[in-house]
């Protein structure tokens, strides 16, 4: 359903044993490009999420900046490729636009949370973002393209995909809460996202 002009929910996209998959296939990933604590710029606070990434691009925070990089900020190895079940969710939910180059993995422990804002890192906003959602549930708002904008909250739920294209991409969003203790996917209380961008025109 459209949430909002160019927003789209896709609740329970992902079945339970779709979500496991998901889950194992994450796990190895991490093994190889592990969570990292990404940093704000300038004043080195840290985010309460951590983050990693696959595909051939990955999004990082630190004292220089934001920006999309080919390489893992703390081994420098190259991300772990971008799984097909990925690519796969793309065609289905995003036909038009050309195919991801980043996903941006976040984890959330139960007091974390994501601050208001717009992703405006990538070269190309005609193409959407594409968001999945495992683990607890979280409560996740969203506003228009100006900062004090109004905003509505909608609760996401493990295996809900979200589309954000069209006059939605700009607009802010985040995270308010999660709810710890809501799915017995993952083995401790949380949450993770995955995010998909195409990053380059
Ligand atoms: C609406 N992640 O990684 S995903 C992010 O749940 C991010 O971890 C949140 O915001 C999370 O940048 C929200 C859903 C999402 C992603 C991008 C959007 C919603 C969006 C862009 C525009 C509007
Ligand atoms: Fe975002």
């Amino acid at each position: 359903m459209e949430l909002e002009p160019g927003l789209f929910l896709y609740s329970g996209y992902y079945d339970r044993c779709a979500q496991a998959d998901l889950r194992d296939m994450l796990r190895t990933i991490v093994d190889a490009a592990p969570l990292f604590q990404p940093v704000m710029p300038k004043t080195g606070k840290p985010l309460s999420v951590k983050m990693s990434n696959c595909g051939p691009l990955g999004w990082v925070a630190d004292k220089a900046g934001y920006r999309y990089q080919e390489t893992h900020p703390m081994t420098g190895a190259p991300w772990p490729d971008l799984p097909p079940v990925l690519l796969n969710l793309w065609d289905a939910v995003a036909k038009e636009a050309p195919r991801p180059q980043a996903c941006l993995i976040n984890y959330y422990q139960p007091s974390a949370k994501m601050g208001l804002h717009q992703d405006r890192d990538e070269a190309m906003f005609t193409a959407p973002v594409v968001s999945v959602s495992l683990g607890d549930d979280c409560r996740f708002r969203t506003g228009t393209t100006e900062r004090n904008g109004p905003t509505k909250s909608f609760k996401l739920h493990s295996g809900d995909v979200l589309v954000m294209g069209g006059e939605s991409r700009l607009a802010y969003h985040g995270v308010d809460r999660i709810y710890p203790g809501t799915s017995t996917l993952l083995k401790a209380p949380g949450r993770i996202n995955l995010t998909l961008r195409r990053v380059t025109a």
